[in-house]
């Protein structure tokens, strides 16, 4: 039987609606529930809305309606916006639901037959944002909550408190005896050096906060938002209902035993993918409660870092949110989604910019992925009647392609997305290395050369076949795209990563193409947006702080350029980023007739096919010495003809004194990268 994998995102306030901070969430959490269903796990993937507590009661007020109306519009953004990520959750729990009450009254329940509820009065420092008291310790300077960087207040209130400092021996065992509780282990240490630094009682409930869930047998109380919040992982599942199989499968079985501590136990994974503001909640007093009722643990809870902009969280309250809606509409939903796994090192910060977001699109997307499935296809299509080739010959790439599986597979299981695309992008080069260095295009019509260039081929087609299957957790429409064009399907089961997947002779119809270029100064310039995501509104779904960003932020072109030191003349971003450089290959060079300074080079600047270029460096460069080498070319220069020959582009070159010195990068990169 498969073992259960239950993995669940945060259940997000409802005080605003989602932004790119809760999609990044909810995407990491999509990503692993499908990469475990391709592992062949029994996967259950909950989210949802976490609608309680005075800071919703709040911006229901602001808005001058009920919390639960509040609650309900903006819940309705969710629906629409999961489809066009395409999420794959099993379930989405809302607080405000009545299976929801019945688990919390049931854990509550627990709790108090342990004897782990008592009444007590409270004061200190409370952030409404948070929920949540603090020391002055923990406070910045002013009272200042760390995390939302706004003023706490000051509460005293009589309400029933958790024993959590009884719990305090407990957790550290925990932490101690299960590497995986807390992850990464920074945060484990984190989370272990303030419990062992002391817990402090917990207070559960607020008095005179209408908008809750009572608290059973104490009129007057509701339940504390948080004890409301962390119990939806359970009360989804169907705890404290008579029906709960679920909750058998996923968390507690009825019959496991506890080997006597009183806590029982589960096979399957739990577990709860989190941002790091919340991690205190999860990695403390979740367990102790679940402790407290004599229920089994999560088997980890992993913190993410922060998405920022301009140095600051992105969150409702620093007024910088990135809105998803628009981003999609722009580039749709799988480029939205690889960005956020690949640009964040899953654990640490990570800073938000448009300029990043097309960079990443059109040098890994548009570029290394799209021009090589294209480019293969061309070529295969043009050698062997419109199909993939009749024959593999031997698997040149095939050790490659192990490798690149199995660095994928180990930082899936690591939770190192960024890895794991690393892994598949280092097979991309390498087969696009292979497929310039066989250089299949020159032989295609040589009779003799036809088990060569099917090798070459089908080696490549099989290479990318398998990145494009990794890719199905991250990208699930347009990976299908481009296995659909490479003529293959979309794997079952990560057996579809093994090498030799690609059928023989099989159509390969012309298709659209998969990962059109953005132009960049285009793009922030229709958006009006600072080329590094500098100080700016929040781009609402309504358009509303949009158009105001525009005006805020609408720079002047050309008119830009200004006299600096009385030397060179400044540009902006955009202005540079009119100019497209990029590094290419240098296949052939040949002497120009009748030119002393003239030579022509065939270059390979990851395009379907070699390009033309006229460099002026025939005085200091033998043509031999070239091939082999990488240049840098302006790639979008309009074509010109010099000495008779069409050049497209212009090869960049350190001009001193009369000669020229040949730029190139430090290191070989995929030809076609972009340079900035
Ligand atoms: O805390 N970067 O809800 P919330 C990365 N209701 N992730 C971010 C982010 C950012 N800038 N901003 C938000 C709550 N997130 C509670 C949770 S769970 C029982 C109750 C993500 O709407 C991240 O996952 O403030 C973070 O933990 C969560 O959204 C907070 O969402």
């Amino acid at each position: 039987m498969s073992s259960p994998y239950y993995v669940t995102t945060p259940i997000y306030y409802v005080n605003g609606p989602p932004h790119i901070g809760h999609i990044y969430t909810t995407v990491v959490v999509d990503v692993m529930a499908r990469y475990r269903r391709l592992v062949g796990e029994d996967v259950y993937f909950l989210t949802g809305t976490d609608e309680h507590g005075q800071n919703i009661e709040r911006a229901a007020r602001d808005h001058g309606i009920s919390p639960q109306e509040h609650a309900d519009q903006i819940v309705a953004a969710y629906p629409p916006l999961y489809q066009a990520l395409h999420v794959t959750n099993d379930d989405f729990i809302r607080t405000t639901e009545a299976r929801h009450a019945v688990g919390v009254e049931a854990i509550i329940a627990r709790i108090a037959a342990a004897g782990d509820l008592y009444v007590g009065s409270h004061d200190g420092w409370y952030c409404a944002s948070c929920e949540a008291y603090y020391t002055e310790k923990e406070l910045a300077p002013g009272n200042i909550c760390p995390t939302h960087e706004t003023p706490t207040e000051w509460r005293s209130e009589e309400n029933l408190f958790f024993r959590l400092s009884k719990y305090q021996d407990a957790l550290l065992r925990w932490y101690d005896e299960h590497e995986a509780a807390v992850q990464p282990e920074s945060r484990r240490n984190e989370v272990r050096a303030f419990v062992e630094a002391g817990l402090r009682d917990l207070s559960v409930s607020r008095h005179g906060l209408t908008w809750g869930i009572p608290f059973p047998e104490h009129a007057g109380h509701t339940v504390y938002v948080w004890l409301d919040a962390l119990t939806n992982y359970i009360s989804a599942l169907g705890f404290g209902h008579a029906e709960h199989t679920l909750y058998d499968r996923f968390w507690a079985h009825d019959g496991d035993s506890d080997g006597g501590t009183g806590q029982r136990t589960h096979a399957g994974k739990r577990i709860h993918v989190v941002g790091k503001d919340i991690l205190r909640f999860h990695a403390i007093y979740w367990p102790a409660f679940l402790m407290s009722a004599g229920l089994p643990l999560p088997t980890s809870v992993v913190a993410h870092g922060w998405w920022l902009r301009d140095q600051r969280k992105v969150s409702k309250s620093s007024g910088n949110v990135v809105d998803p809606g628009e981003l999609i509409e722009h580039f749709g939903a799988d480029p939205l989604r690889y960005f956020l796994l690949r640009e964040m090192v899953f654990g640490q910060d990570a800073s938000f910019s448009d300029e990043a977001f097309v960079d990443r699109y059109n040098s890994d997307l548009a570029n290394d992925l799209g021009n090589t499935v294209s480019r293969v296809l061309t070529l295969s299509r043009r050698a062997f009647d419109g199909c993939t080739p009749p024959s593999r010959g031997e698997g040149p790439l095939e050790t490659a392609a192990t490798e690149a599986v199995a660095s994928y597979r180990a930082a899936m299981d690591d939770l190192a997305f960024h890895r794991a695309l690393e892994a598949l992008w280092r097979l991309l080069s390498q087969a696009n290395q292979f497929l310039v260095a066989r250089e299949p295009w020159k032989k295609m019509k040589d009779p003799d050369a036809r088990d060569e260039v099917a090798e070459t081929l089908w080696n490549v087609i099989e290479a990318t076949r398998i990145v494009a299957s990794g890719l199905t957790p991250f990208m699930p429409e347009k990976s299908e795209q481009v296995l659909t064009a490479l003529g293959a399907s979309v794997p079952a089961s990560v057996d579809g990563l093994g090498w030799g997947g690609t059928g023989y002779e099989v159509p390969l119809p012309e298709t659209a193409p998969l990962f059109p270029r953005i132009d960049k100064a285009v793009y922030l310039a229709d958006a009006a947006r600072p080329a590094s995501g500098g100080a700016q509104g929040a781009a609402s779904p309504g358009g509303a702080a949009k158009k105001e960003t525009k005006s805020k932020n609408a720079k002047p072109k050309a008119s830009g350029a200004k006299k600096a030191g009385g030397e060179s003349s400044v540009i902006d971003i955009d202005q540079f980023f009119e100019t497209e450089l990029r590094v290419a290959n240098v296949l052939e060079a040949e002497a120009i007739p009748k030119s002393n300074k003239l030579l022509k080079l065939t270059v390979d600047a990851g395009e379907e096919a070699p390009r033309t270029v006229v460099a002026g460096v025939a005085k200091q460069y033998q043509p031999e010495e070239l091939v082999g080498k990488q240049v840098v070319i302006v790639f979008n220069l309009k074509p010109a003809k010099l000495m008779g020959v069409e050049s497209n582009g212009m090869v960049l070159a350190a001009s001193e004194g009369d000669g020229a010195v040949l730029v190139r990068p430090i290191e070989p990169v995929t030809p076609g990268t972009r340079v900035r």
